[in-house]
């Protein structure tokens, strides 16, 4: 594009000196990023996300061969904005034994799986070593896949149960076969928000210090966040900077995926889903903000395969995976199907422009399609 037509854009929606900055590699501040979300010209702040995204990336577009297991819904958190968590013994509640969880994964030995993403709530009960045997049994069936197991809250969780510090929890799971640490479970850091939606949860600072400790022992991690309940605008800026910080201490985390907040049959029925646009502007800003995060995922469970497309033009270059029998955007009322296949989404990614990648979990390339 001609450059003086950009910059005048740019100009108009009086971002120029964000662009500069872009331009430079300069860090953002959090007055920019509030600034990014308030602006109307989403052509704007598209381009400039497209910016760090092609320079990070170029046109490679990331997307996983992967199997999600939710082991179990019960939960002690009961969480506002959820609507998979359930009481123990309430109608709905399940908790799968090792023989099923070992049977999912079996039933799929003749797909090209890389990963399984395994998360579930917060169980009075299970014992420590029910996680332990997990990892064990499924390493055992199929060695050569990844285990990305159990969000920082159910890892503070784990640990509490066998009575470890967290270091030693992961360092035994470790053991056992986990390779990564999914992202959920950040929501909004704010306590304000924590309060108010999921007073029992783990804080927002112990999300991270789990986080750091998994990356100080050599696991990855992913980051989340819930967007499109009663956050600010401020306060989705603030969980950002604290990943970012975060992420310059340990450099830990592989990527960062907005989460849209589905209302249906949770406790925040009343609030509206969330806009297209809205959803575009967390993928942007998240891209423009977190200059140290090597990838952002427009996660096509939430998003929805169409504005996950669209998403690779404004700052994503992941797209998950094939995934198969997710449960918590179903839960409430998520309207994608159950799971994609690898061409659905190498078409997705190819009539956008750009180019299909396939990965491992830690990003290393396995193909790309051209
Ligand atoms: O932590 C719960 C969120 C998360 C709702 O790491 C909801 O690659 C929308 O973290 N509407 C779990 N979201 C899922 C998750 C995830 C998904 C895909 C990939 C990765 C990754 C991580 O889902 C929870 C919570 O933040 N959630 N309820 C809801 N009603």
């Amino acid at each position: 594009m001609n450059e003086t037509i950009v910059e005048e854009s740019l100009h108009r929606a009086g971002l120029s000196d964000i662009y500069e900055k872009v331009r430079q590699g300069k860090r953002l501040s959090p007055e920019d990023g509030i600034r990014l979300y308030e602006t109307a010209d989403i052509c704007s702040l598209g381009f400039l996300a497209n910016l760090v995204r092609e320079e990070k990336n170029g046109d490679y577009t990331y997307y996983i061969y992967n199997q999600h297991i939710n082991y179990s819904n019960v939960c002690t958190n009961l969480c506002k904005f959820c609507a998979f968590g359930k009481e123990d013994g309430q109608p709905g509640a399940y908790c799968m034994s090792l023989e099923e969880i070992v049977s999912k994964v079996e039933e799929r030995l003749d797909e090209p799986i890389r990963e399984v993403h395994i998360v579930g709530g917060i169980h009075p009960e299970l014992p420590y070593s029910y996680y332990i045997d997990m990892l064990r049994e499924i390493k055992r069936v199929r060695p050569e896949l990844h285990i990305q197991a159990f969000t920082c809250v159910e890892i503070a969780h784990i640990a509490k149960m066998g009575g470890k510090s967290i270091e030693e929890a992961l360092l035994e799971l470790k053991e056992a076969g986990l390779g990564s640490i999914p992202g959920g479970g950040a929501e909004v850091f704010s306590p304000r928000i924590r309060e108010r939606l999921c007073p029992e949860k783990l804080p927002g600072s112990q999300w991270l210090e789990v986080a750091k400790t998994a990356h100080r022992l050599g696991i990855k991690s992913n980051a989340t966040m819930l967007y499109g309940h009663i956050e600010t605008v401020e306060e989705r800026i603030e969980h950002m900077v604290a990943l970012r910080e975060a992420q310059d201490e340990t450099g830990g985390f592989m990527c960062f995926i907005p989460l849209a907040f589905h209302p249906k049959n949770t406790s925040l029925e009343d609030v509206a889903p969330t806009s297209g646009i809205d959803d575009i502007k967390n993928i942007a800003v998240s891209r423009l903000m977190l200059d140290n995060f090597p990838h952002i995922k427009a996660y096509w469970v939430m998003l929805g395969p169409k504005v996950a497309q669209l998403a690779l033009s404004f700052g994503a270059d992941d797209m998950d995976g094939t995934v198969l029998e997710e449960k918590i955007t179903h839960m409430a009322g998520g309207e994608t199907s159950q799971a994609l296949s690898n061409r659905e989404i190498e078409y997705l990614i190819s009539s956008a422009g750009r180019i299909p990648v396939e990965r491992d979990t830690l990003y290393n390339v396995i193909k790309v399609i051209s």
